[in-house]
């Protein structure tokens, strides 16, 4: 997409108000002609000359000298640019929420789990949204650290164990056993390739799982269902109907990263699980959405990031495979209006996402990446991992145990520090091997010495 036309929809969005359908046309039509345009470069001589902010240099260009004033003012500093500028502004923690237990099966997967499913009510009644989580618990060593991520297609995608309920919420079309946006019965156990139950249970973790439609349902509707729909006026103020939405008002990804907080919330009440040890985790969008999470609530204690890319660990200033203006225009909801200005201006952003990795200092933080996801930029990916090793390594703790900015080789995981980070074999997905990294990495920070 050319710079005039990423303006254009920049000044658009800032000018027009929520005008229902004409908005819609308008913004869908520039849309999908400029993303039929786009040609992603993958070409590392054609990756644009960049300098990145340095995370250890507050704005007024003072050096971070230690610990305490990362805490104190760096830190703040790079969260409030990171709300305002690219993910939005969320609200706190709900007053009224709460939750209902929906089922208690100590004998699931023949003996080897517990399996919980609750409700995660946000708002005082049962009519406003809610998050459906579900949880696999071992039957041994309670209590136990946790797995927690968001799913695409519904809890029962995850594991073809029938008792899972069934999540008839809107779903997009194109996930095995979806029709007219709804899933059925077909789709149970659809995604199990990505969540292998067994093998994070019998290795002493529990795992918890909720569908990110839950929270926001992935299309642009202008911020009108989802959690958006009742937490927004937090967020804005009081708006007038026709009042433009506030250019950092959290967008999807915000929304999603929100709702593992209120998930986490949960997990803090269930005896059988140690909320002081959950990793957060996801997969793609919601691996931008995993960092996010991490770098807002300091409660999670380490942060997975499979493929997350651009927006997630992906260095936007190399602008390699996917960009922040084709982002923008083929997912306008994704992100808070604020960050269209960046659209073909990587170089005006006054972060990068190194520093989204850095905010998640000193906690642990795992960032892998695919061969054959170039679209994501393995190296750029590979380059937050490395550019953030400063600020964990000024916290006293090893950072990434790697000194060079070359890819580090193919299957050869990096994982003995607190930044780890490895390229495996093969496609944009989420496959066993990187479990069993993860898998490593939490039993390296998570379990008692
Ligand atoms: C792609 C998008 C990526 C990534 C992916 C996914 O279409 O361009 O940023 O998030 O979707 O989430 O599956």
């Amino acid at each position: 997409m050319d710079r005039v036309v990423s303006l254009k929809i920049s000044l658009l969005r800032k000018c027009l108000p929520q005008c229902g359908l004409l908005w819609i046309v308008l913004i869908s039509a520039v849309g999908v002609v400029r993303a039929d345009e786009f040609e992603p470069n993958y070409d590392e001589s054609k990756v644009p000359a960049h300098v990145l902010p340095d995370p250890l240099i507050r704005l007024d260009g003072t050096p971070v000298a230690d610990a305490e004033a990362w805490r104190t003012l760096r830190r703040p500093e790079l969260l409030t640019l990171f709300s305002e500028q690219v993910y939005g502004k969320a609200p706190g923690k709900p007053d009224q929420q709460h939750f209902e237990i929906l089922d208690d099966e100590p004998q699931a997967l023949e003996g080897l789990a517990t399996r919980r499913q609750v409700r995660v009510y946000l708002t005082a009644g049962t009519e406003g949204p809610a998050i459906d989580l579900l949880i696999y618990i071992p039957n041994m060593g309670r209590p136990v650290p946790v797995f927690l991520g968001l799913n695409f297609y519904g809890n029962h995608t995850v594991a073809p164990d029938p008792n899972i309920r069934l999540n008839t919420r809107w779903m997009r079309n194109g996930g095995a056993g979806v029709v007219d946006n709804r899933s059925t019965d077909a789709a149970r156990g659809s995604n199990a390739s990505r969540w292998p139950v067994e093998m994070i249970l019998q290795r002493g973790y529990a795992l918890a799982t909720a569908y990110y439609g839950d929270i926001d349902p992935d299309y642009d509707d202008g911020f009108k269902n989802g959690v958006h729909a009742v937490f927004d006026v937090q967020v804005t103020g009081p708006l007038a109907a026709d009042a433009p939405r506030p250019g950092d008002a959290w967008g999807s990804i915000a929304a999603w990263a929100w709702g593992l907080s209120r998930c986490l919330d949960y997990l803090a009440t269930d005896q059988d699980v140690d909320a002081t040890r959950v990793s957060v985790i996801g997969h793609s969008r919601l691996g931008k959405t995993s960092l996010w999470a991490g770098a807002t609530d300091e409660r999670f204690a380490l942060v997975i990031s499979n493929n997350s890319g651009c927006g997630g660990a992906a260095l936007s200033r190399r602008a390699y495979g996917e960009t922040i203006g084709r982002i923008n225009t083929v997912f306008p909801h994704w992100f808070c209006d604020n960050f269209n200005q960046y659209n073909n201006d990587e170089a005006a952003l006054p972060v990068d996402q190194h520093e989204l990795v850095a905010l998640i200092a000193p906690r642990p933080v795992y960032i892998a990446s695919a061969v054959d996801d170039r679209w994501a930029d393995p190296l750029g990916e590979y380059l937050s991992a490395f550019h953030a090793s400063p600020v964990y390594k000024l916290l006293g703790t090893p950072g990434l145990p790697r000194d060079s900015a070359e890819l580090s080789p193919v299957d050869e995981p990096v994982k003995s520090g607190s930044i780890g980070y490895h390229l495996r074999t093969g496609k944009h997905d989420v496959t066993d091997f990187d479990w069993q990294q993860y898998l490593d990495f939490a039993d390296l920070h998570l379990r008692p010495k």
